[in-house]
């Protein structure tokens, strides 16, 4: 017990003992992401209804001579996130940059950056950053004078409330500064049935991946949650445009986390995470609203999933 509770984040600590005790429980997305949440995870983008992944991956993969032409080589490629084994070679591998600048409040997934450029990328600095990127992040000296693009795939904005996603990309204008360029992965809303099976495979990797935040709880913060007890669901909230991940109770609960008790009735849930979908407008002035002048969209096919390169333009005193 003492030593699960000397491992406990403070942080982790406080998201969960105050989010189960709001009004509609929640707890933020991101404590999903522990070390097996991340493994399991991995597994979700391999899956055959998880199209995100694979969608802008190979949308990438096809708009690389495109977005070379647009942002001139010898710059500074900024990553908010610690970057993937396969999407970010291929971004460095198009627009040659003299430095490649990944940003993670995980030093643990940084440590790979490095590698992820290494290999092949011999000619490119890497300054990884360990900060929060939800807040102005200072960047290394060395890039100053520099071009940037900042990049930021995945649809992680999507997990993002409107509002916080609109701070996050007022966050990137301030870190990058005028006159940098963003490209940013945005998925598209589609039919609730793609969505849902996305977001609720029939492997269960999907309920795994949440159930396992309460696994975490149990062993960092010594609670003692029936764990089968709970459900996953995967909702579409088409008034917010978005998929929610909750878990149910599948019968009524009693635990204590911290010598604190919570009771959960059958059929409450703990929300565990969003993922918005952008239609073509809507996505647009997100950006728009965040800092960010859209100069140029491509969309997968079937419209399932957008890349947009934004520029953080001067501001102007009139139209
Ligand atoms: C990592 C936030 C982009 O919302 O699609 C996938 C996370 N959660 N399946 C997403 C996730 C459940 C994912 N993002």
């Amino acid at each position: 017990m003492q030593e699960t509770l000397e491992k406990a984040d403070p942080a982790f600590r406080a998201d969960v003992l105050n989010g189960l005790s709001e009004p509609v429980p929640a707890i933020p997305a991101r404590w999903l992401y522990d070390r097996r949440g991340s493994e399991l995870f991995d597994a979700i983008t391999r899956l055959p209804t998880y199209y995100p992944t694979r969608t802008e991956t190979a949308l990438l993969q096809s708009v690389m001579p495109e977005i070379a032409a647009r942002v001139p080589p010898g710059g500074a490629v900024v990553e908010f996130g610690a970057g993937s084994q396969t999407k970010t070679p291929l971004l460095l591998r198009a627009v040659h940059p003299r430095a490649y600048v990944p940003i993670d409040i995980s030093g643990d997934y940084l440590k790979d950056s490095a590698a992820i450029v290494d290999a092949d990328h011999g000619a490119i600095d890497v300054h990884p950053i360990v900060a929060d990127f939800t807040q102005d992040v200072p960047l290394p000296g060395a890039i100053e004078g520099l071009e940037r693009l900042g990049f930021f795939p995945g649809s992680t904005i999507g997990n993002f409330v409107p509002q916080s996603a609109t701070d996050l990309l007022r966050h990137f204008r301030a870190t990058l500064g005028t006159g940098s360029k963003l490209l940013i992965g945005m998925d598209r809303i589609k039919p609730v049935e793609r969505l849902i099976a996305a977001y609720d495979d029939p492997e269960g990797v999907t309920a795994e991946f949440n159930l396992n935040l309460l696994h975490r709880i149990n062993r960092e913060l010594g609670a003692n949650i029936p764990v089968d007890a709970f459900a996953h669901q995967a909702r579409w909230n088409d008034m917010l445009a978005r998929v929610e991940m909750h878990l149910l109770a599948l019968r009524d609960v009693d635990f204590e986390i911290e010598g604190r008790a919570f009771h959960f009735a059958t059929g409450a849930t703990i929300h565990t995470e969003n993922s918005h979908k952008y239609g073509p407008r809507s996505g647009r002035l997100l950006l728009l609203a965040g800092g960010w002048t859209p100069l140029i969209e491509w969309v997968a096919p079937n419209e399932d999933f957008a890349l947009v390169l934004a520029e953080a333009e001067r501001d102007r005193f009139a139209p």
